[in-house]
């Protein structure tokens, strides 16, 4: 093994207590775990490490699908008359990583209810000398589902939760995961990060599935930091003479001077659950943003009617239907009277222009207005007392969510499903509100936890929609979505308005996370940015770029650089008659999409992370897009470097600024930034070449600088071509390290404009390929 290789040590303490993980590399880096206990009936087991754990007992070399190389070991014991708990512990030959997968066996004579599963406890964690971790400590914590906040907290702070615990609460939150009332304490569901920043390592626990229970992720930083790692059991039954097993966990440490520490237990978690990540990603336009539920087929087809006479200025591929079709949130088949036998005409037309049709539905909510839920009680989830689980307020009402453990239900959603791919055509569902099959509750097979009802409810409709149809998570709990979705809402809903509005009306509580807004919306995109092309696309939310919302230029501008970099999805979401035509610029910049996933590089250090980098390389050379986005409601002059965007600094830089049109070059790497309230600057760096001629960026795409397709020099002789959909008027800047004599665009000779030094401009109206030649 080569001595740089990050790997774990292993060790049993004397006691026998607990095991003791030191990191090869760095031998001050160590943490104990403590061994798993199972809480059922009041009662726990604990699995004694004490005369069970052979440590020469391993079996080396074990080729492990997802840890690849390593060292596992079994363990088990009688824990108690009744239950028999065993386990595997795998220690990876590569990676800084230790697994623990446990398996509890019902040995009584009678049904035994899960409760909670400690898989494990991580105490004493140290990063230095002195026996101590540093004293700048913070939490990255994962919200449950889509809306749910994620990011990163400092050690003394609070969580920023909802105050509308009746109405959010069974939204955001699993219903197991503890909700911390107190500052220093975190939750956080299925993985979750302790940062020792002062020494830049962190502590990673995260299960690899959500597939057996849902897991949280509890961390108490302070000064003698403990994580506890749970498993969910929601009182499901194991009957007698069965067992079950814990999705695996895993616990790595993460070097955070890498720019990506994400990466490994990403990429396990997406082998683990076999996930295929789509080459083609949806650029398209929705209905919700601006229509809400007042759409009819009118209003649809008169968007696609815009939409297909501008496809040449504007190249989408889709086209979303959302909420406002349907009868009733529930009542799937059945269509309100405008759209009555529409559907199946609206799919087929979308695809005639050359859209890929797409729907909204919310399979498993059910509205108290609907007929499901006044025909069908024994299909929803209910109480102990009887009464309907909340889904929380929606659509003006309490809602309840579907048994999908319940045969007719699966029935029912197996023809819902059926309905709208196979029959009405479309092959885009956008399924929103999944959490409402996961809601605490007494359901028809009590063997199952809320996260296999999940996962099985979700594996009922992949195999529903076949696997051509797109399928976007929304409202969905991450983990048992994982190799079952092609995109996932990654964030809340964006909205007409910068900060959090409830239903149209300002907050009170101007903190309240997870509620609409761009702000929200955003803060996410980044957060969970590094799940892009891993565990799924993400989808960012829409773009609104028509001038009646209440977003400023600067804000839409704010939201499109995010969107941009995320290299997720990008749907519109206006009434396209209303979109000026300089407006639609902006989108148009955005076309096609980048794809590839950004770097976050302060999302360990601030609540509001600022700072994005994403890579991108052609013919013309390797650039990199650095975004610096300002969260207050003043302007903010920074002085930035790019050593924070961690990229060597040495020699001079060109960069240039998207939105302001402007150049800087910077010798020795610092630069600064004058950034508006709630803006974005977007700047395109490259370095600086004097025997080389530069394309310093461009008006006519995003990226500035993915839009050329071909780039040839020889001396004095540069010739490339811009290759864009959308038919655009605008320019590319240059720095030429020769005098240009004749410049020709399609053969034809134009002027080019010097505007300083070497530094050129060169005005273009592009429709498709575009040839130029410049000559000294
Ligand atoms: C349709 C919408 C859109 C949107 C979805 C989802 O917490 N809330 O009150 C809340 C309300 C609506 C909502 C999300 C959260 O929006 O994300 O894109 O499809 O449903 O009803």
């Amino acid at each position: 093994m080569p001595a740089d290789t990050e790997t774990l040590i292993i060790a049993l303490d004397p006691n026998q207590r607990f095991l003791q993980v030191t990191s090869r590399r760095n031998p001050d880096y160590q943490f104990n775990l403590r061994p798993p206990v199972f809480h059922y009936h009041n009662h726990d087991v604990t699995l004694e490490l004490a005369g069970k754990f052979d440590l020469t007992n391993m079996e080396n070399d074990i080729q492990m699908p997802v840890f690849g190389d390593a060292d596992v070991m079994q363990f088990s014991g009688p824990s108690s008359e009744s239950i028999l708990m065993s386990g595997r512990l795998a220690f990876s030959h590569t990676l800084p990583i230790v697994g623990i997968q446990l398996n509890i066996a019902n040995h009584s004579g009678g049904v035994i209810r899960q409760e909670r599963i400690e898989v494990a406890a991580i105490e004493s964690f140290i990063t230095n000398k002195n026996g101590t971790t540093g004293s700048d400590i913070g939490c990255y914590v994962n919200g449950w589902q889509s809306w749910s906040f994620a990011g990163t907290y400092s050690a003394g702070q609070k969580v920023i939760q909802s105050r509308l615990k009746r109405f959010q609460g069974p939204k955001l939150y699993d219903a197991a995961s503890p909700q911390m009332d107190k500052s220093g304490v975190f939750a956080s569901d299925q993985f979750g990060v302790l940062l020792d920043r002062s020494n830049q390592v962190g502590l990673l626990a995260g299960f690899l599935s959500q597939n057996s229970h849902f897991g949280h992720i509890l961390m108490q930083p302070g000064k003698n930091p403990v994580i506890q790692i749970n498993a969910a059991g929601d009182m499901a039954d194991i009957p007698p003479g069965r067992s079950i097993s814990t999705d695996w966990l895993v616990v790595q440490l993460l070097d955070l001077n890498d720019p990506d520490p994400f990466k490994i237990y990403l990429d396990m978690t997406a082998k683990e659950n076999q996930v295929k990540v789509s080459d083609q990603i949806p650029a398209g336009w929705c209905s919700w943003y601006h229509y809400f539920t007042h759409i009819s087929p009118k209003i649809i087809r008169n968007n696609l009617k815009i939409l297909s006479e501008e496809k040449n200025e504007l190249p989408l591929n889709l086209i979303q239907i959302d909420d406002g079709y349907q009868k009733t949130v529930g009542d799937w088949l059945e269509t309100r009277p405008t759209f009555n036998g529409q559907m199946g005409l609206l799919a087929t037309e979308i695809k005639e222009n050359g859209f890929r049709p797409g729907l909204w539905m919310a399979p498993f909510i059910v509205h108290p207005s609907s007929t499901i839920y006044r025909e069908h009680p024994d299909w929803l989830i209910r109480y102990k007392n009887g009464k309907p689980a909340n889904a929380g307020w929606n659509w003006n009402r309490f809602c309840g969510g579907l048994d999908l453990t319940h045969p007719s239900v699966q029935e029912y959603i197996r023809k819902v499903i059926q309905t709208a791919v196979h029959e009405w055509g479309y092959s885009y569902l956008k399924l929103d509100f999944l959490y409402a099959g996961a809601l605490d509750g007494i359901r028809f097979d009590p063997t199952l936890t809320r996260a296999q009802v999940l996962r099985r409810g979700m594996e009922l409709i992949r195999e529903t929609a076949g696997p051509q149809t797109y399928l976007l998570g929304c409202g969905a709990p991450l983990g048992p979505m994982l190799g079952l979705v092609d995109g996932m809402r990654i964030g809340t809903d964006v909205a007409p308005d910068w900060d959090p509005k409830y239903y149209g009306i300002e907050l009170l509580f101007p903190n309240e996370p997870d509620i609409p807004s761009a702000k929200n919306a955003m803060q996410n995109v980044l957060t969970r940015s590094m799940m892009h092309n891993r565990w799924w696309q993400n989808d960012p939310d829409c773009l609104l770029i028509r001038e009646s919302s209440h977003l400023t230029l600067t804000e839409i501008q704010s939201m499109a650089s995010i969107i941009a970099m995320s290299g997720g999805l990008m749907l519109l979401s206006d009434d396209m008659a209303e979109v000026s035509r300089y407006r639609l610029r902006i989108a148009q910049m955005l076309l096609p999409v980048i794809g590839k996933r950004p770097l976050v590089l302060d999302w360990a250090d601030e609540l509001h992370p600022h700072l994005t980098r994403l890579d991108l390389e052609n013919q013309t050379g390797v650039w990199h897009l650095l975004g610096y986005t300002n969260w207050e409601n003043r302007p903010i002059k920074r002085s930035l470097h790019l050593s924070d965007f961690r990229l060597p600094s040495s020699g001079r830089w060109i960069l240039r600024s998207f939105w302001k049109e402007k150049v800087l070059v910077s010798e020795g790497g610092s630069f600064e930034v004058n950034v508006p309230p709630h803006g974005t600057v977007l700047l395109a760096a490259r370095k600086f070449t004097p025997d080389q001629p530069i394309y310093a960026g461009s008006n006519l795409h995003i990226s500035q600088g993915l839009e050329v397709s071909r780039w040839e020099y020889q001396e004095g002789d540069l010739s490339f071509s811009i290759n864009l959909p959308s038919r655009l008027s605008g320019y590319c800047e240059l720095f030429l390290p020769f005098e240009p004599r004749l410049t020709k665009i399609q053969n034809e000779a134009v002027e080019i404009k010097r505007l300083s030094g070497n530094h050129y401009r060169l005005d273009l109206d592009l429709v498709g390929k575009t040839a130029i030649h410049i000559q000294a």
